[in-house]
């Protein structure tokens, strides 16, 4: 990384997060320049006409222009700072048209928040695909080696536009492919099963998730009552309810999440034929979370944690990846596929049943130049289908094809928002759509109604030979018009149980604690209890456990679960992954060898890990940058650390001004205090530790000498073993579980 073209302004080493794409100068400047170009690793939407034609305008040039400050209108203005008055000492004069548009235009900036993902961070990338799905669906954005730009938009599902990302949470993963057949959304998430069965409840769910109504808390969470209420009452809920009580639900990053299309979908290919298909992205980086303390400790720190991530990997080169994959199921006339009823969204497809078939890789290569602009105003509609993709009968699918486009009418203020920039199409566009508010389109013609003569019958609907998109004549199940489910839709713990006993010793741990955290939210016991019941029908030693920690009796189960089958691609660990773009804490004190220094920076930046130096002070230590200080970094931030060198306490260890100085050591201690306690913190959280010769005391007084993912050495060698300890996530070995200790 440190090879980087777009290195920053930090001369010795690159580290990602400039605010622009060249360094300021001290004093204000006076000479008048154009618009600075986006930063390398930034791109803005493609640049298209409203009717989805390529411009030839540079990205660069969509943005404003000129050099100088101009109103909306376009003429130059001299003076911003002062309204226009009565004199000196006023009144303000409404005739001061710069004043009324600056202000007026500031009191509209805002726009709704999304009613549920309302948090979130995007990127652009491109999807490669391999071919693979050709055999299945006739979408040419499947053709072998087509490449397709992407949007992705990644959030969290509860909290408000500016709640912090580590919530424990379900992540949306929503995926615009800009086919050259038309937009296609996949709008996902990244756990594979859904709350509720039929899209009615989804106001229930929703309303139960958000902060209570009367005093508006809690922010992002589900431990409340009322979750707990609904969630416990509505047992289809338990399904992705255990999802988020496991490491799923507290991601490391979203380079390091799962994501599923949660429906069944059917394919058609060329000759007809069609398939049921459920849609998953593998992360090439691994599937890691934070632990519960990280995540609490890192909604503090950095509740921006998450949206960091994502774009400094993307700034540093790392680019992530995620591979695309089918589960391919025939069509059958009920829709069922070894049992499992494939309308049903609180259910997966167990990956030994049907395994996942990669049909083409997604990179993610460019951050947003605008954040509004793109990952706000970016409106994704499971409807937005192209040729060779279609639905199935999943009552929850078919009601989130109304909800979609009807949101947008509110949020984006009208219903052209098919035509802001971020949502056109890369394909031609010919609708009949007119008019409305912020209509972007000068249409043509004189007659936009079919059929017509008046503007030569154009635009025409297309034959068979044209690869239209077609609605797929599946036959529907003749009966009468009823409001109820199937009864294969009754079964609401069978899968939960299996869930949880694919998971291993240590991950069972984290969903008790889980359960018994959230529970223990609540304050009415009797929703406690009855949550109770329902993890009784899960798992009666899980119900047992969560009822100790609540100092309640366990229930006995309702039904006899019986079964003892595991399913692999649930449990996150005993694995080895690429360690690309995660962050390494270079600890150094102010008489710290920069030859010791600098071989480690170099080992971790071979391997594309960005080292992050930590100094007693900002500024240089001799020839070193420090890139955070000892007061204000923090252990979640980074994956491991290495010490170099002795780190005594700095001059501001003062407990008297830090509340962390005077959690350990203090001044007399060979270790500056604040250093200790994000050890002490790496250590909790089996992350990996280094310490080359000079810091040998740092093992001596706060580390056992010999604990599994503890390194000591030169500092090549110690660098070399924490990258290889970083592909494993972290020393699990540390973690002791109650069912091995
Ligand atoms: Fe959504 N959902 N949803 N949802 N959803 C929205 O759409 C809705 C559901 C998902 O990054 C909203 O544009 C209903 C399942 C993601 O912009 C809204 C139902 C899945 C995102 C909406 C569901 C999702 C949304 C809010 C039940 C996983 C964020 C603003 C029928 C497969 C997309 C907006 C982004 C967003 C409604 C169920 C995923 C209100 C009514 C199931 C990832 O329209």
């Amino acid at each position: 990384m440190v090879s980087k073209e777009n290195a920053s302004a930090v001369p010795d080493v690159f580290v990602p997060g400039a605010p622009g794409p060249e360094a300021p100068e001290l004093l204000e400047a006076t000479t008048p320049r154009g618009p600075l170009p986006p930063k390398a690793d930034q791109q803005g939407p493609d640049t298209r006409t409203a009717t989805g034609a390529p411009t030839k305008v540079a990205a660069v040039d969509v943005a404003q222009q000129g050099a100088f400050l101009t109103t909306a209108h376009g003429a130059r203005l001299v003076d911003t700072d002062h309204s226009l008055k009565a004199g000196s000492r006023g009144p303000t004069l409404l005739q001061d048209h710069h004043l009324r548009e600056k202000i007026s235009h500031f009191d509209h900036e805002r726009i709704p928040e999304r009613a549920v993902h309302a948090r979130g961070a995007g990127a652009h990338g491109v999807f490669v695909a391999n071919g693979a799905g050709a055999g299945i669906s006739r979408a040419g954005f499947l053709k072998s080696g087509v490449q397709t730009p992407v949007f992705v938009r990644f959030s969290t599902v509860l909290g408000s536009r500016g709640s912090a990302d580590l919530a424990r949470d379900t992540r949306g993963f929503a995926t615009r492919f800009y086919t050259g057949e038309g937009n296609y959304d996949l709008v996902g998430n990244n756990i594979p099963v859904f709350f509720i069965q039929d899209g009615i409840k989804f106001p229930d769910l929703v309303h139960a998730a958000k902060p209570q109504p009367d005093r508006e808390i809690p922010q992002a969470q589900s431990a409340h009552d009322t979750f707990w209420d609904w969630a416990s009452l509505h047992t289809e809920a338990q399904a992705h309810t255990m999802w988020n009580m496991s490491d799923r639900g507290l991601p490391r990053s979203f380079r390091t999440m799962e994501g599923f299309g949660i429906h069944t979908f059917r394919m058609i290919d060329d000759d007809g034929q069609t398939c049921l298909i459920k849609f998953h992205w593998k992360p090439k980086q691994g599937v890691h979370s934070v632990t519960w303390e990280e995540a609490q400790l890192t909604n503090g720190n950095d509740p921006d944690f998450h949206r960091r991530d994502l774009a400094d990997a993307i700034e540093s080169g790392a680019y992530p990846e995620w591979e695309f994959g089918v589960q391919v199921m025939p069509d059958t006339d009920d829709q069922t596929f070894q049992g499992i009823d494939l309308l049903d969204p609180t259910k997966f497809v167990p990956e030994e049943l049907a395994a996942v078939q990669v049909i083409g890789t997604m990179t993610l290569n460019a951050n947003t130049v605008n954040y509004f602009a793109e990952t706000e105003q970016v409106a994704f509609n499971p409807s937005n289908l192209v040729p060779g993709i279609d639905l199935t009968n999943d009552p929850l699918l078919q009601a989130r094809l109304f909800s979609y486009l009807d949101t947008q009418i509110t949020r984006l203020g009208g219903p052209n928002w098919n035509q802001l920039p971020i949502n056109r199409a890369h394909a031609p566009i010919n609708d009949m759509l007119r008019d409305g508010h912020h209509q972007d389109a000068v249409h043509g013609g004189a007659a936009p109604y079919l059929p017509n003569s008046l503007d030569g019958g154009c635009p025409f609907v297309a034959g068979p030979g044209d690869h239209p998109f077609i609605d797929i004549p599946v036959a529907v199940a003749a009966g009468a018009k009823v409001r109820e489910n199937p009864v294969t839709f009754d079964d609401h713990f069978s899968q939960v149980s299996l869930f949880y006993r694919s998971l291993t010793p240590l991950e069972q741990d984290h969903v008790v604690a889980a359960y018994t955290f959230e529970l223990s939210k609540c304050y009415e016991q009797v929703i406690r209890e009855r949550q109770l019941l329902a993890l009784a029908n899960i798992d009666p030693d899980l119900c047992q456990r969560v009822a100790t920690g609540l100092g309640l009796n366990a229930p006995a189960p309702t039904i006899t679960p019986g079964q003892t089958a595991t399913t692999t691609a649930i449990s996150q660990l005993g694995g080895t992954w690429p360690v690309a773009g995660r962050t390494v804490g270079v600890i150094i004190g102010a008489d710290s060898d920069p030859a010791d220094i600098a071989a480690v920076r170099g080992a971790l930046n071979e391997a594309d890990v960005l080292p992050l130096v930590v100094g007693p002070h900002g500024g240089k230590i001799g020839s070193i940058t420090v890139q955070r200080t000892y007061a204000n970094a923090a252990s979640t931030e980074f994956d491991a650390v290495i010490v170099v060198g002795d780190t005594p306490p700095a001059a501001d260890a003062l407990p008297s001004l830090d509340t962390k100085s005077a959690a350990e050591g203090g001044p007399d201690t060979p270790i500056d205090p604040r250093i200790s306690k994000l050890i002490g913190e790496a250590w909790r959280h089996a992350k990996a530790i280094g310490s080359v010769p000079g810091a040998a005391s740092l093992t001596a007084t706060l580390l056992p000498a010999a604990a599994p993912g503890i390194v000591h050495g030169d500092p090549t060698t110690v660098a070399q073993q924490i990258i290889q300890l970083l592909a494993a996530h972290r020393a699990w070995e540390r973690f002791p579980t109650s069912k091995t200790a």
